[in-house]
């Protein structure tokens, strides 16, 4: 060989090992504030890693800032907590549930890899099944929902239903006249927290086909529901239509009175969702299509009295309970206030309804696209002020 060439051979793999020695023993760097997410290991390329490491759950290396009941810190290796992304969709919304998907995946779980979980009460398709398999290295789980969790039961008269509905209908009760909506506003109310698919997770997230997500996600929140004692969050509120649930709120002080002991009285939400200390109903609610919330508080003892109590007035198909107001009004009535927490900083948006981070600061550190001068937030169907008014954090 000649001599100069051995000389460039001998340099380039004293510059290779260099660089290789660097890379092996130079600090991982970490996107966003590395206080708050302590990730120590790679961040898993597909999310099958995430169930194992969950059946194997790893203390957090970095202690939390605040203090949380022992038994609810449960991290995986990557930091993650126990929770998934729950979605419920037709075949027919694909294309909605792919745009949904897309963004989520862009704004957030590109850097987390929480799994999502799809339900329908048929089987998806083939396609459906393959088309969202392909936007996303996470796990992705699809289930069928139990006939006897969807349908409704056969003590409901269906006679009294029917015409119910129709005259819903002839009123223009939105969805007043639509079987399927009742059905599904009875699920979410009382069932997607106990299917088979969703029973191994502690916390969820919904999300709808259609809807946007405005701003990056830089901080987990999952991470922050457990980390600062919340149960209940979410970025909308707005104001039920009467003519759904005309007899919800008298069932709902029954409720009460017959069970006292599932009622927090000192610290919960009542003024959010009553203007007379609990005469009326504000008809303010927390608007279900975005969700982030314990799967464990629908699975408790207080919940699961509350629902069946409700349920077996045959109010979900005699008027149009939705779930919203269902879920809000046990939150509300259920736990500290302190426990609910509005999500400031998720730009979010729901058909034409749209939550933008008010500050300056959030909306430049979010990258977000929406404007903050259509928020939704300050209008006047909105129940923002009411919820403001309580004073939470
Ligand atoms: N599988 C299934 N999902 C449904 C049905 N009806 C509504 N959904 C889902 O339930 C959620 C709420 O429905 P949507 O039409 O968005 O109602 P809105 O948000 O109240 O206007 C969405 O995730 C829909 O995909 C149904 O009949 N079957
Ligand atoms: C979490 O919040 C609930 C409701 O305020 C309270 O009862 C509980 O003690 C809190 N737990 C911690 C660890 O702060
Ligand atoms: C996640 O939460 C579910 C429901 O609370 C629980 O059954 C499961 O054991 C939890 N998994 C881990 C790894 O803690
Ligand atoms: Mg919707």
């Amino acid at each position: 060989m000649h001599r100069r060439t051995r000389y460039v051979a001998l340099t380039c793999i004293l510059v290779l090992t260099l660089v290789a020695l660097y890379r092996k023993y130079s600090p991982i760097v970490v996107d966003g504030d590395p206080d708050y997410f302590p990730l120590t290991g790679e961040i898993p390329d597909s999310a099958t890693s995430t169930q194992a490491a969950l059946e194997d759950p790893i203390e957090p290396t970095i202690e939390p800032a605040v203090d949380i009941p022992p038994h609810r810190i449960v991290f995986d290796a990557e930091g993650r907590a126990n929770a998934t992304f729950i979605m419920l969709a037709r075949n027919s919304d694909l294309k909605g549930a792919l745009l949904s998907l897309r963004q989520l995946e862009d704004r957030f779980n590109r850097r987390f890899n929480y799994p999502h979980v799809f339900l329908n009460e048929e089987e998806f398709t083939d396609d459906f099944k393959r088309q969202i398999r392909n936007l996303t290295p996470s796990q992705v789980e699809f289930g069928v929902i139990p006939s006897e969790h969807w349908y409704q039961p056969e003590w409901i008269d269906d006679e009294k239903a029917q015409e119910a509905m129709k005259q819903m209908a002839r009123m223009n009760v939105k969805y007043g006249g639509n079987l399927a909506y009742h059905n599904m506003c009875r699920f979410n109310s009382g069932f997607f927290f106990k299917h088979p698919l969703v029973q191994k997770y502690q916390w969820y997230w919904r999300v709808e086909p259609n809807v946007k997500f405005h701003c990056d996600i830089s901080q987990d929140p999952f991470r922050f529901m457990v980390e600062n004692n919340k149960t209940y969050g979410f970025t909308l509120a707005v104001y039920e239509i009467p003519a759904t649930i005309r007899s919800l709120w008298g069932h709902v002080k029954d409720f009460m009175a017959k069970y006292p002991e599932y009622i927090r009285d000192e610290d919960n939400a009542l003024k959010f969702i009553s203007n007379d200390r609990g005469g009326t109903y504000s008809r303010c609610h927390f608007w279900s299509n975005f969700e982030i919330a314990s799967l464990d508080f629908w699975r408790s003892e207080a919940y699961s009295t509350f629902f069946d109590y409700l349920d077996a007035t045959g109010g979900f198909y005699y008027e149009r309970w939705g779930d919203a107001p269902v879920h809000s009004i046990a939150a509300a009535l259920m736990l500290s206030k302190s426990q609910i927490h509005l999500f400031e900083d998720i730009g979010y948006q729901h058909d034409d309804w749209s939550h933008c981070p008010q500050t300056q600061e959030l909306w430049e550190a979010g990258r977000c696209m929406c404007s903050r001068h259509d928020s939704f937030d300050y209008s006047s169907d909105s129940c923002r002020r009411k919820w403001d008014a309580l004073g939470v954090d």
